[in-house]
């Protein structure tokens, strides 16, 4: 399969599995989910603005992604923010700096999953450079998710990502995946998971297990090992991110990590056309991704 197919997979499956959750967030587990409601969230809408930036810069720019993100969210509010990034913006507007402004908010900063959301781009951007890709991860979390457990948590996500984009299908070795994911990560809660992970994968345990020992809830700790135990649990695209979404709790951002990593390993002809018919700026996101794909080919 070609790297632009999993590019492109990768930024719309984060779209679709955004969108696949977004009308039952905060719902309890267990239901049967069904289509893609008609819009994206926050979650996209903030991963887009990544890619902008990204693309605009031909890497990473802090002021630039700053004024990314608060030139969308000003354009359009209504799309399910979590409560810091909007009081973030509001500082950055009056002159704090980028790097400075979400400490101001919650003590030690923030450790909510909206960094780890919105960072596919980073992910298939920097998928052969581990070390670029978790600076990265962390700069662009630090402008609104500055506790270091929610920079590590973009940075675990966005290695899922590179993992998946550098994995051909149908071989991945789900215990090398989940080794590497180890290797990457130096903090215990994160380590802790992950081998949470391979036990369950391994007992093939029931869903409300699954949300006792990992979590579905909007802490980058609790919902960034469900999304890579609900790829790495199912054998198809759609299985993988109607599984995260059926689990309930924050099942947009679940669904879109979830969406964002299964995309890039299957690519962007696994993903049900019906679903991609309904993703609102399809095209757009599709153009995202090649630009990023052709701005690494160079
Ligand atoms: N906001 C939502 N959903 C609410 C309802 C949306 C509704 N459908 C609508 O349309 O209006 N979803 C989005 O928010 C989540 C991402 O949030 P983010 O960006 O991480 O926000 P924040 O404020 O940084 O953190 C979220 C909560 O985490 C707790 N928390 C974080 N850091 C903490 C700390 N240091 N100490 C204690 N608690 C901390 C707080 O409870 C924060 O409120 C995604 O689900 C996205 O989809
Ligand atoms: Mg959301
Ligand atoms: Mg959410």
């Amino acid at each position: 399969m070609s790297l632009k197919q999993k590019f492109i997979g990768s930024l719309v499956g984060e779209g679709v599995g955004d969108s696949l959750g977004a009308g039952v967030e905060g719902f309890p587990h267990f239901f049967e989910v069904r289509e893609p409601g008609a819009r994206y969230t926050d979650d996209t809408h903030m991963m887009i603005g990544i890619a902008e930036s990204l693309i605009k810069n031909k890497g990473f720019n802090g002021d630039d992604m700053a004024k990314t993100f608060i030139k969308h969210y000003e354009a359009e509010p209504w799309r399910g923010y979590g409560p810091g990034p909007p009081r973030i913006f509001a500082l950055i507007k009056k002159g704090v700096s980028w790097d400075e402004a979400a400490l101001k908010i919650y003590p030690g900063g923030s450790f909510g999953n909206g960094s780890a959301m919105r960072i596919a781009p980073v992910g298939i951007f920097y998928y052969n450079d581990q070390e670029r890709l978790k600076d990265i991860s962390y700069k662009s979390s630090k402008i609104t998710h500055s506790h270091e457990l929610g920079m590590e948590g973009a940075a675990l996500q966005a290695m899922a990502v590179a993992l998946a984009v550098g994995s051909e299908p149908p071989k991945l070795n789900r215990y090398e995946f989940l080794e590497k994911l180890n290797n990457f990560t130096s903090f215990d809660i994160y380590k802790k998971k992950l081998e949470s992970i391979e036990i369950l994968l391994e007992k093939k345990e029931e869903r409300d297990r699954i949300i006792k020992d990992l979590g579905n809830d909007v802490l980058v700790f609790n919902s960034v090992p469900t999304a890579i135990y609900s790829f790495l649990a199912n054998s198809d695209f759609k299985d993988a991110v109607t599984y995260a979404v059926g689990l309930g709790g924050d099942t947009d951002t679940i669904g879109a990590m979830t969406g964002a990593i299964a995309g890039a390993y299957y690519g962007i002809d696994a993903i049900p056309q019906e679903w991609k018919n309904k993703l609102e700026n399809y095209e757009y996101i599709e153009k995202l991704a090649e630009s990023l794909w052709k701005i690494k080919s160079m």
